[in-house]
C-alpha cells in the first residue's frame, strides 16, 4: 500500500494536448501514446493521479447546447447526454492507451460523484478515489458535464476538479500540461515563475486571450491556480507537445515553463 498522501501529484493533461482542437473528436493518439510511455518510467516511485481536459470533445458539443449556461431548454437534454458521451469516449481512449503500456489507470467519473452549485463543486464523493491511491492505482478524471443545485447543469471543468482535489488529497504538486511553453506576457515572451504578489497582474493580461474553451481558456486555469498558490501546492504549466518534458518534469528535474509558487 501506498505512502500517497504524502507525495502526490496531480498531472492534468489538456485538451489541447491529447486532441485536435481543429476538428471535432479528434482524437492525438500518438501524443497519448508517447506522454503515456513518458509517464511509465516513473509510476514506481511517484504516486500519480491524472485529470483531462475536453479538447475536441467536450467543448463544441458543450458550447453548442450552452450546457455551461445552465439549464434554459428541454432542448439541451441531449447536448447534455452528447457532452457526458464525448467526454466518456475520449477518456476511455486515454485509458485504453495507458492500459497498453500496463500503466495501472482506472477512470472515474467526475458526474457520476459530483454535485456542484452555480458551477462550483458542492460535494465530490472522494472515498473510492482515496482508496484507489492507497493501492496505488492512477485514477484517472476528466472536466465533465455535471448536475447543479442551483442552475440544473453545468460544465465541470478538469482544472476546477484539480483545484479541489489538490485540497482534499494534500497533494504537493500539479502539472499542468498545455500546448504552450507556459503563460507569456505582452511581449510573447515565456514568465518563468509567478508568485502572490505577482499574480494580479497576471489575469488581466490572461483575460486578454481568446477563450474558445467553454471553461475560459487560460484564464479559467489561472483563477483555479490562484488557491493552489495560497494552499502552497507547487504548480507549473509546461508544454506537453514537446517530448521528454512530462518525464523530466514527473522526475523532478527544472524544465521550460511557469512555475507558481507562494
Ligand atoms: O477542458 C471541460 O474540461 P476542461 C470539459 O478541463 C467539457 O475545461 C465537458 C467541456
Amino acid at each position: 500500500m501506498s505512502t500517497y498522501l504524502k507525495n502526490l501529484t496531480i498531472l492534468k493533461l489538456g485538451g489541447s494536448v491529447i486532441t485536435d482542437k481543429s476538428k471535432q473528436n479528434q482524437i492525438d493518439s500518438k501524443t497519448i501514446q508517447r506522454i503515456a510511455k513518458e509517464v511509465l518510467t516513473v509510476i514506481s516511485f511517484i504516486n500519480l493521479l491524472l485529470v483531462h481536459g475536453g479538447g475536441s470533445f467536450g467543448h463544441p458539443i458543450a458550447n453548442k447546447y450552452q450546457i455551461h449556461k445552465g439549464w434554459q431548454s428541454p432542448s439541451q437534454r441531449i447536448g447534455f447526454s452528447e457532452t457526458r458521451r464525448a467526454m466518456m469516449t475520449l477518456n476511455k481512449a486515454i485509458v485504453d492507451t495507458f492500459l497498453a503500456e500496463e500503466i495501472p489507470v482506472v477512470s472515474v467519473q467526475p458526474s457520476a460523484c459530483t454535485l456542484t452549485d452555480s458551477g462550483r463543486i458542492a460535494h465530490m464523493d472522494l472515498e473510492p478515489t482515496r482508496n484507489l491511491l492507497k493501492f496505488d492505482f492512477i485514477p484517472v478524471f476528466y472536466g465533465d458535464a455535471v448536475m447543479d443545485l442551483t442552475q440544473g447543469i453545468a460544465i465541470l471543468s478538469g482544472d476546477q476538479i484539480v483545484n479541489y482535489l489538490a485540497k482534499e488529497l494534500s497533494v504537493k504538486r500539479v502539472i499542468f500540461a498545455t500546448n504552450v511553453d507556459g503563460l507569456l506576457d505582452s511581449d510573447k515572451k515565456l514568465i518563468p515563475e509567478i508568485n502572490l504578489n505577482t499574480f494580479e497582474n497576471l489575469l488581466s493580461l490572461a483575460k486578454e486571450s481568446v477563450a474558445s474553451d467553454v471553461t475560459g481558456g487560460m484564464f479559467g486555469k489561472l483563477k483555479e491556480i490562484e488557491p493552489l498558490m495560497r494552499e502552497g501546492v507547487d504548480a507549473i504549466i509546461i508544454n506537453a507537445t514537446k517530448p521528454g518534458i512530462i518525464e523530466e518534469v514527473l522526475k523532478g528535474k527544472k524544465v521550460v515553463g511557469t512555475y507558481f509558487t507562494r
